[in-house]
């Protein structure tokens, strides 16, 4: 796992550049963009206590969530980036209800969550950058929707930057999963794990519990199941942060699953499938593990809208698919009780 000489992001960016036929230089440039950003984006959060930086606006995204101060200077970083590095067509962003249109002969789509956990920002807990990147389909001055709705299975890269106790960019373009480290102290970003892959157990499950009576039975009794059944050997640990880029990161090391599911009141869930649950679920495909939304794979589904959400279950396969089985016989179970209630009545 851990790699032994130096390696720096540049040099593996110009080795996959070299070592790809086809390559133009557009891809690596568009990382060098992103790098570009959260490097400066890390400046700020690491003295996010100190400046008045904190707060909020008193403003609200579209989300409808308080938006907080950075969350506004990382996404201005991230599209500025973007923009002079020429390579990028349009952006999509959580933080704008439309997609950005930069460049007519930008040959790609970014879809970026600039700064996910936002709401750990002002206790310094663990926030993230996430980037997902798409080849641009149509060839014309006008883009059209078919560029940035694109399922997840048609990423050429997708990743995120973790900025906590160290600031780590990880990312995959489809052929494994690489993490580098930030060297502060030169200011570059190290290959500090190569091709990560999800541990065989599964230890840790990731929920917010407080949402625990709004779940549907099938998830309630996966969680019942893990923390009351004999037949489960070693005791699961609960870890949930809060920040999408943390909990991953740690269960994707260490061997876990995380779970936004749907529920009662919202049934699509929270998380955004174009700039969260895309570039989570392509990374934990590649890592060797799996990403659902409790019926098919996340990749696979065909995006409606920019914004549009989805019930998310990311981690160890093995894992993911038990929570299937659970959902499937408790959804047999509903649908019977339904379809009896429905003959009683007539
Ligand atoms: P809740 C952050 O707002 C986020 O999008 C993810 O990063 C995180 O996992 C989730 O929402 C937290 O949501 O409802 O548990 O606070």
């Amino acid at each position: 796992m851990r790699t032994q000489s130096i390696i720096t992001l540049e040099q593996f960016i110009i080795e996959k550049e070299k070592s790809n036929p086809e390559a133009t230089g557009g891809f690596s440039q568009i990382i060098r963009d992103l790098m570009l950003a959260c490097r400066i984006i890390n400046r700020e959060v690491t003295k996010a206590g100190l400046v008045d930086i904190l707060g909020s606006l008193n403003a609200t995204n579209i989300q409808g969530e308080e938006v907080q101060k950075l969350d506004i200077y990382a996404e201005k970083q991230l599209i500025d980036a973007l923009r002079k590095g020429g390579e990028t067509c349009a952006v999509g962003s959580e933080e704008q209800e439309e997609i950005v249109f930069l460049n007519p002969k930008g040959k790609y789509v970014v879809l970026i969550d600039p700064l996910d956990g936002s709401s750990n920002i002002d206790v310094n807990g663990s926030i993230g950058t996430i980037f997902s990147i798409y080849k641009r389909i149509s060839k014309g001055d006008q883009l059209l929707p078919e560029d940035y709705l694109q399922k997840g299975r048609n990423q050429v890269a997708a990743g995120y930057i973790l900025y906590g106790s160290s600031t780590m960019l990880i990312f995959t373009t489809g052929h494994g999963v690489n993490a580098f480290t930030l060297d502060p102290s030169i200011g570059e970003f190290l290959l500090s794990h190569s091709n990560i892959r999800y541990p065989d157990r599964c230890n840790i499950y990731s929920i917010n519990e407080g949402n625990y009576r709004k779940l549907f039975e099938g998830v309630k009794q996966y969680l019942r199941f893990i923390k009351t059944s004999n037949e489960v050997k070693k005791p699961y640990s609960a870890r949930y942060v809060g920040s999408l880029v943390a909990d991953f990161h740690r269960n994707l090391l260490k061997g876990g699953i995380y779970l936004y599911p749907g529920t009662t009141d919202k049934p699509s869930g929270k998380l955004r499938l174009l700039y969260e649950g895309n570039p989570m679920a392509m990374l934990a495909e590649q890592a060797g593990g799996m990403a659902t939304n409790g019926y098919m794979e996340i990749l696979d589904i065909e995006p409606t809208e920019l914004h549009q959400r989805t019930p998310l279950f990311l981690g160890n396969k093995e894992e993911v698919n038990m929570i299937h089985n659970f959902l499937q016989v408790y959804d047999q179970i509903s649908q019977l009780v339904t379809n009896t209630i429905g003959k009683e009545k007539s």
